[in-house]
C-alpha cells in the first residue's frame, strides 16, 4: 500500500456543468472530512451533499462527495470523489485545498497504476482504460471494452497455465536425472507445445485487424493521375483537404486524414498518381504511393474510363494484388457524369462514381461492406503493439523449445525456452514486469486517470 494520498481532477479542465475530483490513499477520509462539511456522515458508496471549503476555510462551492472504502474502490485504496460545479477556478482552488490538507498531486496514470498495484486490474486491462477513453469509433470502443473485461488476460492466463505445467514436468525430470527416468511422454509434450504455439499464433494474427480497429483502418486511394483521387478524399472527409486540379501530377506527397464511417475509424490516404514520372519529386511521391499501398487494408483503385483503356485498370488491379495480397480491393470508375454511353467491365467488384452524392453513398456502403466481409470475429483481439511484440517473442521461444524437443536435446534447454516464453506472456498482463516498463506505460496516461 502506498502511504501518499493523491489528488487529481477526474474531468477535463474547462467550463462545464461539473468538475469531478478524486483523492486516493490512506488519508483520503481524513482529508475529505477536513475539506467537506456535510450534515450526513460518510457511508461508503453514498453521495452526500455538503460545502467544500477552500484552503483558508472559506466556502468554495456546494457539491456532492462519495466515499469508496478500500478495497472496494477503483484504486483498491480509500477513495473520495467530489462533484463540484464545472469552473476552472473552483477546480484549481479545490485541488489546492486538498493539497493543503495533506494530499499530493497525482502523477499521470497514477490512479490506474495503483489499481494495478492493488490487483484491481492487470496490465492489459489498465492499458484498456487508456484505449477506452481514446477510442474514436464504435469498433475501437468495443475492442477496448473487451480488453477491459479481461478477454485477452483470460486467454493468456489459460495458455500460461498449460505452459507452466509443462515446464514443471520437464524440470521435475531434470531433478531426477541420475535415476534416468522419463516422466514426460515426448509425443505428448510435443503436442502440448504445438497447441501452445498455435494459440499464440492465432492471437498474434488478430493484431493486424486489432490495430486497425484501434488506430484506424488504412484505406488507400490509388490510380492514374487525374482520375479524381484527391476529389474523392475531399468528398469523403467533407472538407477541402487535398489540392485538386486538372493538371496531372498535382498530388506529390501522400495526404493522410482520419475519418469515421459507420462504426469504423479509417485512415484515409490519398496518393500521387501512378505513372512514369519525369521529374524527381513526382517520382518520390509515386515511390511513396507504393509504400502506402503495401500498408493498406483496403485499396480503392480509381480509374477514369474516359481517359485510358479499361485494360489498364485491370493491369493496375493485378499490380495491387501482387503488392498487397492481403488487402481488400474495390475498383471505382470515376467521372461517371462525363461518361458517354454505358461502361461495363467484367471485374467482379466495381462501382461508378460521379458528382452525384448518391454515388458517394453507394461507395461508402461498399467500403463498410468490404470491412465487415473481411473481419475476423472473436472475443480476443490484440490491438496493442506491446502485446503483439511479447506474443511474437514468446512464439519464438516456443519454436526454439520445439526444435530442442524434436532434436532430443537436454531437457534443460527446453525448460529454459519454456520459461522464456512464459516470461514474455506474463509481461502482457504484468505478472512478470520490470518497473521501468510500468512507468513507461502509465506515464502515457493523463493526470487523473
Ligand atoms: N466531371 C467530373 N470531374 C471530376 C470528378 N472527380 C474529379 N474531377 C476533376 O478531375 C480533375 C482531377 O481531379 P483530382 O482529384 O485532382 O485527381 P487526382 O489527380 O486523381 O487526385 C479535377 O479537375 C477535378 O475537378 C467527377 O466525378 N466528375
Ligand atoms: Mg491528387
Amino acid at each position: 500500500m502506498n502511504d501518499r494520498t493523491i489528488v487529481a481532477l477526474a474531468t477535463a479542465s474547462g467550463l462545464g456543468a461539473l468538475t469531478v475530483l478524486r483523492i486516493s490513499g490512506p488519508e483520503a477520509l481524513r482529508i475529505a472530512t477536513e475539506r467537506f462539511k456535510s450534515n450526513s456522515g460518510w457511508t461508503p458508496r453514498q453521495s452526500i451533499l455538503g460545502k467544500f471549503l477552500d484552503s483558508e476555510g472559506r466556502m468554495l462551492d456546494e457539491g456532492l462527495a462519495t466515499f469508496f472504502k478500500g478495497p472496494w474502490s477503483f484504486t483498491g485504496e480509500d477513495v473520495v470523489e467530489f462533484g463540484l460545479h464545472g469552473s476552472p477556478f473552483i477546480a484549481a482552488q479545490a485541488v489546492e485545498a486538498l493539497i493543503a490538507s495533506g494530499a499530493e498531486l497525482a502523477a499521470p496514470g497514477e490512479f490506474t497504476q495503483r489499481a494495478f498495484a492493488n490487483g484491481k486490474l492487470d496490465l492489459a486491462q489498465a492499458e484498456a482504460v487508456g484505449d477506452l477513453i481514446a477510442a474514436e469509433s464504435r469498433a475501437g470502443h468495443e475492442l477496448a471494452l473487451k480488453q477491459l473485461k479481461g478477454s485477452v488476460s483470460k486467454r493468456l492466463s489459460e495458455l500460461r497455465r498449460e505452459l507452466t505445467d509443462f515446464a514443471a514436468l520437464i524440470e521435475l525430470e531434470l531433478d531426477f536425472v541420475e535415476e534416468d527416468v522419463e516422466f514426460a511422454n515426448r509425443t505428448q509434450l510435443l503436442a502440448l507445445l504445438e497447441s501452445a504455439m498455435r494459440q499464440s499464433a492465432e492471437m498474434l494474427a488478430t493484431f493486424r485487424q486489432g490495430q486497425a480497429m484501434r488506430d484506424g483502418i488504412p484505406l488507400v486511394i490509388i490510380g492514374p493521375p487525374n482520375a479524381g483521387k484527391s476529389t474523392l478524399l475531399n468528398r469523403l472527409l467533407r472538407e477541402n483537404r487535398a489540392l485538386v486540379s486538372d493538371v496531372p501530377g498535382t498530388t506529390r506527397d501522400s495526404v493522410e486524414e482520419r475519418f469515421r464511417l459507420g462504426d469504423y475509424l479509417f485512415r484515409l490516404i490519398d496518393t500521387a498518381g501512378i505513372r512514369e514520372a519525369s521529374d524527381a519529386v513526382e517520382r518520390m511521391g509515386i515511390e511513396r504511393s507504393w509504400m502506402k499501398l503495401r500498408e493498406a487494408h483496403l485499396v480503392l483503385v480509381l480509374f477514369d474510363p474516359m481517359d485510358g483503356d479499361p485494360r489498364d485498370a485491370a493491369e493496375l488491379l493485378k499490380v495491387v494484388e501482387r503488392e498487397n495480397p492481403e488487402a481488400a480491393v474495390l475498383l471505382v470508375l470515376s467521372k461517371r457524369d462525363l461518361w458517354t454511353g454505358d461502361i461495363t467491365l467484367d471485374f467482379p467488384a466495381h462501382l461508378g462514381l460521379g458528382l452525384d452524392d448518391r454515388d458517394l453513398d453507394k461507395l461508402e456502403s461498399a467500403l463498410i461492406g468490404l470491412i465487415e466481409a473481411n473481419q475476423v470475429q472473436g472475443e480476443v483481439m490484440i490491438a496493442n503493439i506491446r502485446h503483439a511484440n511479447a506474443l511474437r517473442a514468446s512464439l519464438e521461444a516456443l519454436t526454439r523449445a520445439r526444435t530442442s524437443l524434436e532434436a532430443g536435446t537436454s531437457g534443460e534447454l527446453v525448460a529454459y525456452d519454456l520459461r522464456d516464453a512464459l516470461r514474455h506472456l506474463g509481461s502482457i498482463t504484468g505478472e512478470i514486469t520490470a518497473d521501468d516498463l510500468l512507468s513507461s506505460i502509465f506515464s502515457k496516461f493523463c493526470i487523473g486517470k
